[in-house]
């Protein structure tokens, strides 16, 4: 059987580099703070991590490394948002609490790709 055959165990849907600031909070508008971000989309929730490329290699420990912080996608709202920034491929995250981040990525591709997985999820959970 599969190692997650109780279905207890979220399942890890993608993990990545992407460019990450946090421009409000439950609203309030806040200042930008560029920064890489190690990205993991688990179960309902887009977990940021530290760059682990910033880390000594001993402190970086998967599954004993805490994350930063983490976002409920449950009737969070998805848009793109060049206009938002001088960087391109941004997108926009907004969650049901107010907070708001852009997430970004030199790679058309790549940030193509985190859009269109972070809407399924998204919209799979409008469904619930
Ligand atoms: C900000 C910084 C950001 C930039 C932002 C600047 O300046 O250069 O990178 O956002 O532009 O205000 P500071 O470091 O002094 O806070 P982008 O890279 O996304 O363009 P903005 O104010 O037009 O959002």
């Amino acid at each position: 059987s599969s190692p997650d055959s109780d279905g207890c165990t979220p399942e890890l849907e993608k993990a990545g580099l992407l460019n990450k600031t946090k421009i409000a909070e439950g609203g309030r508008k806040l200042r930008k703070n560029w920064s890489p971000s190690w990205v993991v989309l688990v179960g309902n929730s887009l977990v940021f991590f530290k760059d682990p490329k910033s880390q000594t290699p001993s402190s970086w420990k998967p599954g004993n490394s805490r994350p930063e912080s983490s976002v409920d996608l449950r009737g969070a709202k998805l848009h793109w948002a060049n206009e938002l920034s001088s960087k391109k491929n941004v997108f926009k995250l907004r969650t049901v609490t107010g907070n708001e981040f852009l997430l970004q990525s030199e790679t058309d591709s790549l940030i193509r790709e985190w859009y269109s997985t972070i809407q399924n999820v998204i919209d799979r959970l409008d469904r619930e």
